[in-house]
């Protein structure tokens, strides 16, 4: 049996999606968007009761080092399993919208973490002239790509890579949210400093849905901290933490995605990204009090 409060390696991921996806079928299914710069499938969980439904999507493990991430996306497919039918309000949600979760989003930095290097952040693609390995994949997109908050040195852990979307892990989610075209939000899940974060990165000026944003954002980790008490900050990813050009989150918003969020997991610095396996489950439960709160208002305001 899966033991969600340790660290597992990608195979063991790998196969524990195999699993709720066998033992859930007509329920949950595994989509491949892509494939890795080494070659790995690009896994999608797609939890879904009825055709034709918008989408919401949670990624985790965008930034390899991240494991608590990672860990907590298992535990939220198998939350969403458990409380299908139970939970009132996940049921309502799920009778309306399919949910897409991308647990290993950096595959190829995830396997990296376990062999050679734990704090690997980055994709694995050479960079040609460079002996240095990686782009940042959370400086690639194509919003703001090549400003302020992100580096052209391929040395550099904010290496924004050569063009917006070079990175294939980027690439396939690009390609997924624009063939689907109706993903109604998008969370983009990171460790570690506790923040609750929505656009922009890259540039100053307010997104147009800022006030709505960031009262969701505040019920979000109200209801967060109802459960351990654990603080988060929250606001804009430039207010609240630094610039940053070429983020997930600032795309999406700008394809239309209005609620495209950003979190930062536990802690604030102790642990850091290597965070204590005791803390997965904590971090997990009180993170879905967060998330429910974002895509109930999401079905609510359609
Ligand atoms: O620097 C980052 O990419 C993020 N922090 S992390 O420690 N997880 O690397 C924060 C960036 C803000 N998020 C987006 N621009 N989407
Ligand atoms: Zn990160």
């Amino acid at each position: 049996d899966y033991n969600y409060a340790s660290y597992h390696t990608l195979n063991e991921i790998n196969s524990f999606m195999d699993t709720l996806v066998q033992e859930n079928p007509g329920f949950v299914s595994k989509l491949v968007i892509g494939q890795s710069y080494e070659g790995r499938p690009l896994n999608v969980l797609k939890f879904s009761t009825g055709a034709n439904r918008p989408g919401l999507w949670i990624d985790t493990g965008i930034h390899s080092r991240e494991w608590v991430t990672q860990a907590s996306g298992t535990w939220f497919a198998k939350k969403i399993v458990t409380d299908y039918g139970r939970d009132a309000e996940l049921t309502d949600i799920l009778n309306k919208y399919d949910i897409f979760l991308e647990i290993v989003t950096n595959p190829d930095g995830f396997q990296f973490t376990h062999t050679s290097n734990r704090m690997w952040r980055k994709t694995r693609k050479p960079n040609p002239g460079s002996s240095c390995v990686g782009v940042d994949p959370n400086r690639n997109w194509d919003a703001g790509f090549g400003g302020p908050g992100a580096s052209s040195s391929p040395c550099t852990e904010t290496y924004r890579g050569p063009r917006a979307h070079s990175e294939p892990e980027v690439k396939a989610i690009v390609d997924f949210v624009k063939s689907h075209g109706q993903i109604k939000a998008f969370v983009s899940i990171h460790s570690y400093s506790q923040m609750l974060l929505y656009p922009y990165g890259y540039t100053r000026t307010p997104c147009k849905d800022q006030a709505e944003l960031h009262e969701l954002a505040r019920k979000a980790i109200t209801d967060l901290s109802s459960l351990y008490n654990t603080q988060y900050r929250y606001g804009s990813i430039i207010n609240t933490i630094y610039q940053a050009s070429g983020g997930t989150i600032d795309w999406t918003y700008d394809q239309g995605i209005k609620y495209s969020y950003t979190f930062e997991l536990r802690d604030t610095g102790r642990y850091g990204f290597i965070l204590p396996a005791n803390q997965i489950i904590p971090t997990a439960q009180e993170t879905w009090l967060a998330l429910m709160a974002i895509m109930k208002h999401t079905k609510n305001n359609p």
